[in-house]
């Protein structure tokens, strides 16, 4: 649901403040005093800026310049305005039910639960259009479906019921589930809350709060559980369109670029990208593992993995992919439990796959080694964001020993 969150982030001024004066040279470079303010607009060099000072515009000396202390009393940490206007629009909508294995992963849930759901009492958490909520009520008999959703589309959703007969069994709540009342318990807490690598977005705090206090005892959690899969990568042509590139465009050494090149296009991780299995260097695994009955909304903060991985395909080492999986119990003990998996061996999914490219490839050969940690970092102040650290020990099977690669990244997301 974020694939623009990155251009977003691109256009926001960020504040510095002037640490000292300046005096401009030029009709494009502006002049300022020590403590003024100013909204650096873009970073063209890393030695000038594109700034603003009350409404004039020019470079500046970003080494003039220092960032100010981000000061969340003035803006929202959880950024609810734009999140929920967001999702007041048709666009994120649109992706979400257009995604067929997403959709029908949970339709599938519902519907091979059919029997077990009636009188049940269910809470379809951030319901959006009402999907979940109305193939509860088409596909079982459960006593009432508490949809609730934040966003303005609640009332386009309760419209969506009514118009599809469901208005006896489904109930739409608009406003946040943290300050919903439900008139009581339920059975069931289905919910979609899945973001890019999984926590991105952190929904799942939403989640996590609503079962603690409306999930009564023994109910269940739908996904019940998720899982977090690393593979180390080739990333051949986006290497080569991003970084290689830049070797003899036109005949010409364009390679002092690739410094930028690697801070702009490697620096964050690669959002809705798609991984060919020809291009798992080795088998992925779940690196993170999580049970949506006992994970706590704390545990979020930093939530740490470990890999080690056996190279079965020689290649170029460019990054890492990485994707989830989420499961979802039945309700009859025994029952088959439905998977809803990302990854590159599954249907495309409007997630698409995370890419995390290394600043240097390493050749690797079939029998070498990757091992190493993932730490994913919840941000402290802007709570939907994270960082993604990723450490790695690349361990040639054919060379001497101390042939070991090391290397440490970290990611931010966007924050
Ligand atoms: N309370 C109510 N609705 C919410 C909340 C909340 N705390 N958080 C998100 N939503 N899988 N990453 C709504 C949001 O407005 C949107 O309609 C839907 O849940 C997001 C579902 C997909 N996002 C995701």
């Amino acid at each position: 649901m974020q694939t623009e969150k990155e251009d977003e982030e691109e256009t926001n001024p960020e504040q510095f403040i002037a640490l000292s004066d300046f005096s401009g040279g030029g009709s494009d470079q502006l002049s300022f005093h020590k403590g003024d303010r100013l909204l650096v607009h873009a970073k063209p060099s890393a030695e000038w800026w594109w700034a603003e000072l009350q409404g004039d515009i020019g470079y500046v000396p970003a080494t003039y310049l220092h960032q100010e202390e981000e000061d969340t009393s003035l803006e929202d940490p959880w950024q609810d305005e734009e999140y929920f206007g967001s999702y007041g629009t048709l666009r994120l909508h649109l992706e979400m039910l257009s995604d067929k294995s997403r959709t029908e992963a949970y339709r599938q849930v519902i519907l091979s639960n059919s029997a077990s759901l009636r009188n049940k009492v269910v809470m379809d958490l951030g319901c959006g259009t009402g999907i979940i909520s109305l193939f509860c009520a088409q596909l079982s008999q459960p006593s009432v479906v508490y949809a609730v959703e934040a966003s303005s589309m609640a009332l386009y959703t309760r419209q969506l019921v009514k118009q599809n007969g469901c208005d006896a069994v489904v109930t739409v709540l608009q406003g946040r589930a943290e300050e919903m009342e439900l008139p009581e318990q339920v059975d069931v807490l289905v919910s979609e809350w899945m973001g890019n690598c999984l926590l991105f977005e952190f929904m799942v705090e939403s989640v996590l709060l609503a079962r603690d206090r409306w999930l009564r005892e023994g109910g269940v959690m739908w996904p019940s559980s998720a899982a977090l899969t690393l593979v180390p990568c080739q990333a051949d042509s986006y290497y080569a369109e991003k970084m290689a590139f830049w070797e003899r465009p036109y005949g010409l050494d364009f390679t002092p670029l690739q410094p930028l090149a690697q801070q702009e296009f490697f620096t964050k991780p690669k959002f809705s990208h798609l991984i060919e299995p020809k291009d798992c260097l080795a088998t992925p695994s779940d690196v993170i593992c999580l049970d949506m009955y006992t994970l706590q909304v704390q545990d979020l903060e930093e939530i740490k993995g470990q890999f080690h991985f056996c190279v079965e395909r020689s290649g170029v080492f460019h990054g890492f992919t990485a994707w989830f999986t989420v499961h979802f119990e039945s309700l009859k003990t025994g029952g088959a439990a439905v998977e809803l998996n990302t990854g590159p061996n599954s249907e495309p999914t409007h997630w698409k796959q995370t890419l995390f490219m290394l600043d240097r490839p390493v050749s690797v050969c079939v029998g070498d080694s990757i091992s190493g940690t993932i730490v994913l970092r919840r941000n402290p102040v802007w709570r939907r964001h994270m960082t993604v650290a990723l450490h790695w020990n690349v361990n040639s099977s054919t060379e001497e020993t101390d042939n070991c690669k090391v290397g440490t990244k970290i990611f931010p997301m966007w924050r």
